[in-house]
Formats: C-alpha cells, structure tokens, sequence
C-alpha cells in the first residue's frame, strides 16, 4: 500500500522494525509503520514529509525531536534557511496509537531558546510546552523530556510556542497522527496528511521574514509549494483519507477537491459523529486547526487539490505588480528600459504570458526565486503555484503513476468545437 515516494523516505525503518511488538523492551530504532504488519493501523502518508521514527525502551516509544536550521528546497530552483525539527522542514510526522505512551526528547541545536506545543494533544499542563507558562525555555544545546499517555486518536500538529511569530515563520512545525486502539471500519486504503503553512521570502533573498503580516509568498503544502508538489495516488475505488493541519501565521485556507464529494469527519478536537458530518468540497482549515476528510475516489483521472484564495496559488514574482489588464505594456518598457533594464511588465491578458516568458529563459528575475504560477500539464502550462497538487486515480496503480497523466477517453474530453458542431446547435 506504500506508493514509491513512501517508501523511500521510510529508509530502513521498515525493515528495522519489522518484527518488534509493543512491549519488547530491546531499544531498537523502529517507526510505527511496524504496527501496520499485524493490520491494527494503515499508516499515514506526509507527501513529500517523513515519519519520525522511535525506540520502544520498556514499552514506551522514545522519539528524538532535533530543533535546528534547515537549508530548505520549496520547489526546484528556490531555496532558503529556514529552523526545522531533524534536518527537515516541516518536521518529521509523529505517528502513535491511542494509549501508547510516549517520551520526545527534544534538543535545541538553534543558536535561539526555543520550546515544542503539542497542539490538541489531552496531557498535563507542565508537558503543554508554552514557553515561560508550562516551562522554562530550552536553551540552545540542552535537551528536554516531555512524556504523556495518548488518550485520544485524531489529527493533531507540534510546533514551537517560544518566540513563536518567528520560529514558526521559519518553519519550527510537523504533524501529530494518532491511530485509534480499535480501529472502526472502514479503515482508509491511503491516508494522507498535509500541514498547511505560509511565508514571506523576498526574490533574491534567504531567509523567510518572519515581520510579514499580511503579503505571504510562498503557500505550502508540506513546506513545498506548486510545481514542488508531489502528487498523491489512489486506485479507483480506494477509501482515501486526507488530513489538513493550518499553522499559517495569518491566513485560513479554504482546500479544494475535485471531482469527489467527501465528508469532514474530525478535527482536532476530536471525530465527529456521523449524523454531524455533511458533505463538501471544500473544507475551509483555519489556522491552529486541524480537518480530516474521507471520500471514495471513484472517478479515475487527475484532481485538482488545492487552496481555493487565488493569491495562495502564486509563488514569489505574483506580488506587488501594477495592474496592467487591457494596458499597453509596450510604452511602459521602453519608457522604463534604460532605468531597469531587463524589467518584465505584467502582460495586458494577465499573469500567464509572464510566467510563459520566465520558464522559457526570455525573462530575467533575481537569483533564488521561481515564476509566481508555472507547472507543466499533459495538455500545458498550469497557470498555478503554491498551495496546489494533484490527486492521480487510476485504476491500476504503477511505481510509475506518480509521473504519469491520466490518459481521458478523446469522448471526455472539452475540445475544439467543429463549424458543423456550432452550426447544427445554432451557436
Ligand atoms: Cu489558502
């Protein structure tokens, strides 16, 4: 059930783990992906992400969060330094089951003090992590215990609560999954999970700003953000689970499914009864929450999935410019050439023309920075960036499906309309 991307970035955890069973008390590295040999749990899928593993010492699962600065690749081409968890950002997802108890070793490499909120997680309130309230702040170099018991399942996030307008600006978050004790059917065929985040990293710069308020960049899915996206894969059929956790600074994001009608089932809080959930296509994730959604992908093809605000689906180069729709840009440039040579108008039909010009190489743009909206699709340009992916259904599922397009049925498909076609309906 692990598609190809999974288990690469699962490494030799698999393996290693394979044979433990809760209560060994050999201090072996393993990741909760061994509980899935005995069926209790499908473990979760963080696209492009990774799965923390841990040590079963005494029957207790022993983690090892490693806060420190992570040169970060948001979609080929742009890169910054950003402060992550374990050489990554966002961190590594920590996956657990309902009762499971739990000991995360957190050690601080930044040069900052910093502390770990286990956001949703039921625990003691000296191991809640805010900075000054429940504790004394990690000084760079130390590491600190948190221990608790879970006592819920669901989707839940961790992030720093210690200067958190910048250390989360940085990165400084991942995902908490925990799986019930006694799954209740239907247990998902794939269950994917997303953290939503957003950043300010001028063109031509390194590092995130994290003074930003309001004029966000870069919108992620998993820290990546469109065409750096990774798709997700489904066979036909397929229950698929997908959940959402928002750690944006300012912003909620309304995520779009298409061709399917799912059904928010739980939050953060907890699930929701089946009698309260209704059913969607759009699920609107509000920052420091979390939404999880299940539907049966019974529609091959490829789905859009992405943030309806459309000034969440631009990358860097979409802000700040002059409204030039229906404008002559011609006069502009030549009045502007001498000034700022190589300066690129925004085109009279809008931001496509532009992006077109970026990735053929006939526009210049500053070191370390990608077009605002630019994929490559099987019939084009995808005039999007940012918080997009595409959900692959297929019937039959490859190693391959991942780099594949969905090959529609020419009778599917919106065409070029013929003169008899608009002659015999009067068009
Ligand atoms: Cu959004």
């Amino acid at each position: 059930m692990l598609n190809r991307r999974q288990t690469l970035g699962l490494g030799g955890a698999l393996v290693a783990g394979a044979m433990l069973k809760p209560g060994d008390s050999a201090a072996a590295s393993t990741s909760a992906h061994d509980a899935a040999a005995d069926h209790r749990f499908r473990p979760v899928n963080t696209p492009d992400g990774t799965t923390l593993p841990y040590k079963l010492v005494n029957g207790v699962k022993v983690f090892h969060l490693i806060a420190e600065p992570v040169e970060h690749e948001f979609a080929p081409g742009l890169t910054a330094q950003c402060w992550g968890y374990n050489g990554r950002v966002h961190g590594p997802t920590i996956e657990a089951i309902e009762g499971d108890r739990v000991r995360v070793y957190v050690t601080n490499k930044l040069a900052a003090p910093t502390t770990v909120h286990w956001h949703g997680i039921l625990l003691p309130s000296g191991m809640d992590g805010v900075g000054g309230l429940s504790q004394r702040p990690i000084e760079p170099g130390e590491t600190f215990r948190y221990e608790w018991t879970f006592k819920q399942h669901g989707t839940f996030m961790y992030h720093s609560h210690h200067d958190e307008m910048t250390q989360m600006a940085m990165g400084m978050m991942g995902l908490i999954v925990v799986h019930p004790r006694q799954p209740a059917p239907p247990v998902p065929d794939r269950d994917y999970a997303f953290i939503l985040s957003e950043w300010s990293l001028k063109p031509g710069t390194s590092r995130p700003d994290p003074n930003e308020m309001t004029d966000f960049n870069l919108l992620t899915l998993n820290g990546r953000c469109f065409p750096g996206t990774s798709p997700i894969i489904a066979r036909t059929g397929e229950r698929v689970r997908i959940r959402f956790g928002n750690l944006s600074a300012m912003d909620h994001h309304p995520i779009h499914l298409h061709g399917f009608s799912f059904k928010v089932t739980e939050t953060d809080g907890g699930p929701i009864p089946e009698a309260g959930q209704w059913p969607e296509t759009t699920v609107l994730v509000p920052t420091g929450a979390t939404r999880t959604i299940e539907f049966i992908a019974d529609a091959p093809g490829d789905w859009a999935m992405h943030c309806h605000m459309t000034h969440h689906l631009m990358n860097q180069m979409g802000h700040d410019l002059p409204n030039m729709i229906g404008a002559d840009p011609a006069k502009i440039r030549e009045a502007i050439k001498n000034a700022l040579p190589g300066t690129m108008v925004m085109g009279t039909n809008g931001m496509e023309d532009m992006s077109m010009h970026r990735a053929m190489g006939h526009m210049q743009t500053p070191e370390n920075s990608i077009a605002m909206q630019f994929g490559e699709g099987p019939h084009g340009a995808i005039t999007m960036g940012g918080m997009f992916t595409i959900l692959k259904v297929r019937d039959e599922t490859t190693s391959n499906t991942a780099d594949s397009w969905y090959q529609e049925d020419p009778s599917n498909m919106a065409q070029l309309a013929t003169a008899a076609e608009l002659k015999r309906d009067g068009i």
